[in-house]
């Protein structure tokens, strides 16, 4: 007998947009192999847990029939490509979509072994050895993981500064898109314990056209192909490339490959990293409606709101199209007048749900237990109880609908960006917590380390005086982050080296 093991399985899903067939598929696969859940992740795709041994290849092989697959999900290679999913900026999103899906297929590794090992596909012929060598990867891939999104201004939803290559939509007038500007070297990962590790929110290094924006990605992925740390898998991520050659010698290799400078980048403002709720118009008069889905679990939940059933629903007679947001949502959209009542009728008759108080809104927390082998600490299932303790605390102090980003992880991997949460945990053991303070609202700063090792109880208890203050003392407008550096709390980050320091 062999033991049962069981396996995550990630989808490749770029800029996050499910059809309403698809999600069938999606559906159904999870109810037949993986305990009836669908879980939307930080990267706008989906993960199943749980598909057993026996039930890979039949799950791989229902992931194909929907016309979707899991190569490049994990790996060192390019990751799903986000992009903005604001469907109320209809040209400007089509845009950020269409250059997601192109950047995704062409630094896709072109092997034919997904195919063959999933599928019963021909077998991979490669090079003299019996290797395939591939076009852009070579024999060796990447030095490590490498993350591509694109943003649209003003909503930085895909934290654009959190990953490796980014492109900031350059818009006229008219909402249309004029070009790129773009960013290099961020990324979340560090270690507790290890100075030389830590987040790092990517530079903008330039601007340049829709035509040119493939060439620069493929010249910033294989600059850190040639460059990165190959020794050193915790030293190996882009950010650290750019710490150790320096921005300018960076840039300058890129533009040797695209064959020409960069432009200078663009003025662009974000205000914020969260998602928009409840219903939004396009300019084209199609309706979206963005779901709360706590920590992007959807299943039907005991006596609460019946996610996969409702949303099931949903797709049987949804004419639009799915979204998956980076902040773990789902945007039912591009829905004509026509339908809206219908939605709208089935959203309420599964009791999904619309919004969330403030800080749920603004809330991500990654797995962590008890699937992720790297957890030290609970996310998913501990944010919701610690929520319930902060939103009493921020009604007490007036504070129920300031918006203040929170997100918590199980470890510092950060698979819930949390160094970029106005209030950020990260695991460190059994219900510990170091607690992180003072990054922007919209996504633009690290925090900082306020608190070490802190319990549940003792994050609430490190918070309530400072609401209490910020409550009293806040400017019009201003963020919790911000005011807690102008109060002189926390040191400003100003971009990942000065992470540690305080
Ligand atoms: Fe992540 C590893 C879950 C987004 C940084 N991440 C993992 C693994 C696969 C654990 C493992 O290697 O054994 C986790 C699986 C847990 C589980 O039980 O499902 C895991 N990461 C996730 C997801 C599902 C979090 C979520 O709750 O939504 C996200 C899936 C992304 C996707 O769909 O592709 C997820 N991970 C991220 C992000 C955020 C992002 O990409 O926007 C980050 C930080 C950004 C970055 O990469 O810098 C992130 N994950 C990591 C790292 C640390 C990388 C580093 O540079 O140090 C690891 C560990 C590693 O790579 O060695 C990791
Ligand atoms: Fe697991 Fe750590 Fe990522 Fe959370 S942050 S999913 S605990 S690797």
């Amino acid at each position: 007998l062999d033991k049962a093991y069981s396996f995550m399985i990630r989808l490749r899903i770029a800029g996050g947009v499910v059809t309403p067939k698809q999600w069938l598929v999606l559906d159904d696969i999870a109810r037949t192999y993986a305990g009836n859940a669908l879980r939307a992740t930080t990267r706008q795709t989906f993960q199943y847990h749980g598909v057993i041994k026996s039930n890979l290849k039949r799950t791989m092989a229902a992931i194909d029939a929907a016309l979707l697959d899991t190569i490049a999900a994990c790996g060192d290679v390019n990751r799903n490509v986000m992009a903005a999913t604001n469907p109320a900026q209809k040209k400007a999103h089509k845009a950020a979509y269409q250059l997601a899906k192109d950047i995704s297929d062409s630094l896709l590794p072109k092997t034919g072994a997904w195919r063959e090992i999933w599928l019963d596909g021909e077998r991979v012929v490669g090079g003299e050895d019996g290797l395939e060598v591939e076009p852009i990867y070579g024999r060796t891939y990447l030095p490590r993981k490498f993350k591509t999104v694109i943003a649209v201004p003003p909503s930085n939803e895909v934290d654009i500064f959190a990953h490796d290559l980014g492109f900031i939509a350059i818009l006229d007038g008219n909402n249309e898109v004029t070009g790129w500007n773009v960013t290099v070297g961020g990324g979340m990962g560090m270690t507790h314990g290890e100075p030389d590790t830590f987040p790092r929110t990517a530079d903008v290094m330039g601007f340049c056209t829709t035509e040119d924006a493939i060439k620069v990605a493929e010249a910033v992925m294989t600059v850190q192909r040639d460059w990165g740390n190959r020794t050193n898998r915790k030293n190996a991520r882009l950010k650290y490339t750019i710490e150790r050659y320096g921005l300018d010698a960076f840039r300058a290799e890129v533009e040797k490959r695209l064959g020409k400078p960069l432009g200078e980048a663009k003025p662009y403002t974000f205000t914020n990293n969260g998602d928009r709720f409840g219903w939004t118009e396009g300019d084209d008069g199609r309706h979206h409606l963005t779901l709360y889905v706590p920590s992007g679990r959807i299943k039907d939940y005991e006596d609460g709101p019946q996610f996969l059933s409702g949303l099931r629903r949903v797709a049987e007679e949804h004419e639009g199209d799915f979204r998956l947001t980076a902040n773990q949502n789902v945007i039912i959209a591009n829905v004509p007048e026509a339908k809206r009542a219908a939605i709208e009728a089935v959203v309420d008759e599964y009791g999904m749900t619309k919004g969330a108080g403030a800080l749920r809104r603004n809330s991500i927390a990654c797995v962590a237990m008890p699937t992720c082998g790297l957890a030290l600490a609970e996310s998913e299932r501990f944010l919701p109880g610690l929520m319930d303790d902060l939103e009493a605390s921020l009604a007490k102090h007036g504070l129920e609908d300031e918006e203040i980003t929170i997100r918590s992880t199980g470890c510092p991997n950060g698979c819930a960006r949390p160094f970029l949460a106005e209030i950020g945990l990260v695991g460190r053991g059994p219900e510990r917590y170091h607690l992180y303070l003072g990054a922007a609202f919209d996504g633009s700063r690290l925090g900082k380390l306020y608190r070490e090792d802190a319990s549940p109880a003792e994050v609430v208890s490190t918070l309530d005086p400072l609401f209490a203050e910020f409550a009293k003392a806040k400017q019009a407008g201003e963020h919790f982050g911000d005011y807690l550096i102008r109060a002189g709390h926390v040191a400003k980050t100003t971009n990942g080296p000065d992470f540690h320091e305080r």
